[in-house]
């Protein structure tokens, strides 16, 4: 193989420097682009080219989520949270992100209608990605597939279910058949070498009457969440699917020009991003108008996942 390649290498270049004065050269020939993209198949990224460090966070990043600005407008993508507390904790890292949003108007997204339904699909194109040459080292998936506690089965004893509740999902409509997709996609990547962490879910303060599917993939890692003195969370799903704690909830504050809510800082959103802020507002008045509205605290489990990431890869 690797003969065909270097082969294939040399007779490129000559081909190359012999027309290189013709611009439209490649595009008259597909031929040549047939051997280019044998050479490096679409999406692939060098070896040598790629930062030690690559994460993969799958999150619904087209659909405004959270409102800071307590207006009954949604100013940021859950995505775009989760991403920035990944952002800040490894500056190094290059960060992809996967939209499970970008199946919304397309043909795929006719078929592809439920949460993880969408999560399979692009567990799939990371794959598909590793196979191509790319590299990730941890997958963040701030999500929840969640489930009900059926018949015997109790946070307390979850763990000795798995076998059954995954053939329940296996013989179930296509929303439980996408479930256990997920299941066995993140059990290929955590093969792979890949850490992969879900969020425990929010189930906590309901009573702990669901869990999160994800969490009974061999191998990924369950967080749940803790509040800033390090005691649980109330709000974070509990049970024995949980293998990793990790903070929580972080105050939102304001900066010169916009909010912080990832608690060290430095500006998250702009003002100019908030929906009760008009744009040519200047930055003192809207921190003026903001000073009683804003949301006070921002927390929850698929936080929590971020940070036990940022925690486990920090040097
Ligand atoms: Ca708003
Ligand atoms: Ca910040």
């Amino acid at each position: 193989m690797e003969t065909i390649r270097i082969f294939f290498v040399v007779l490129l270049s000559c081909a190359f420097s012999v027309h290189a004065q013709t611009d439209d050269f490649v595009p008259k020939r597909p031929l040549w682009t047939k051997i280019r993209n044998f050479m490096r198949p679409a999406g692939s990224v060098s070896a040598e080219l790629q930062p030690a460090l690559r994460i993969a966070i799958i999150d619904s990043f087209t659909k405004k989520h959270k409102d800071f600005d307590k207006d009954g407008i949604n100013d940021i993508s859950h995505g775009d949270v989760i991403l920035r507390f990944l952002q800040e904790g490894l500056p190094d890292a290059e960060i992809v992100k996967f939209d499970i949003d970008a199946y919304e108007n397309t043909m795929a997204g006719m078929f592809l209608i439920d949460q993880a339904q969408r999560l399979e699909a692009e567990l799939k194109n990371i794959i598909k990605l590793i196979e191509n040459g790319e590299k990730f080292d941890a997958i963040n998936i701030s999500m929840s597939p969640n489930e009900k506690y059926e018949g015997e089965t109790t946070p307390e004893n979850l763990f000795f279910s798995i076998d059954s509740i995954r053939a329940n999902l296996r013989r179930g409509d296509f929303m439980k058949r996408a479930r256990e997709g997920c299941i066995v996609l993140i059990e290929q990547l955590c093969a792979m070498g890949i850490k992969v962490y879900v969020g425990a879910g929010n189930e906590g303060e309901k009573g702990n009457r669901e869990f999160n599917t994800l969490g009974l993939a061999n191998g990924v890692i369950t967080v749940g969440a803790l509040n800033a003195d390090g005691s649980k969370a109330a709000i974070s799903s509990d049970n024995m699917l949980v293998n990793r704690w990790a903070r929580s909830v972080f105050a939102v504050t304001k900066t010169d020009d916009g909010i912080d809510f990832t608690g060290d800082g430095t500006t998250d959103i702009p003002y100019k991003e908030l929906s009760s802020i008009e744009e040519g507002v200047a930055n003192k008045q809207a921190k003026d108008s903001l000073l009683n509205v804003i949301t006070e605290f921002i927390g929850a489990t698929s936080v929590a996942t971020a940070i036990a990431l940022v925690e486990d890869f920090r040097k």
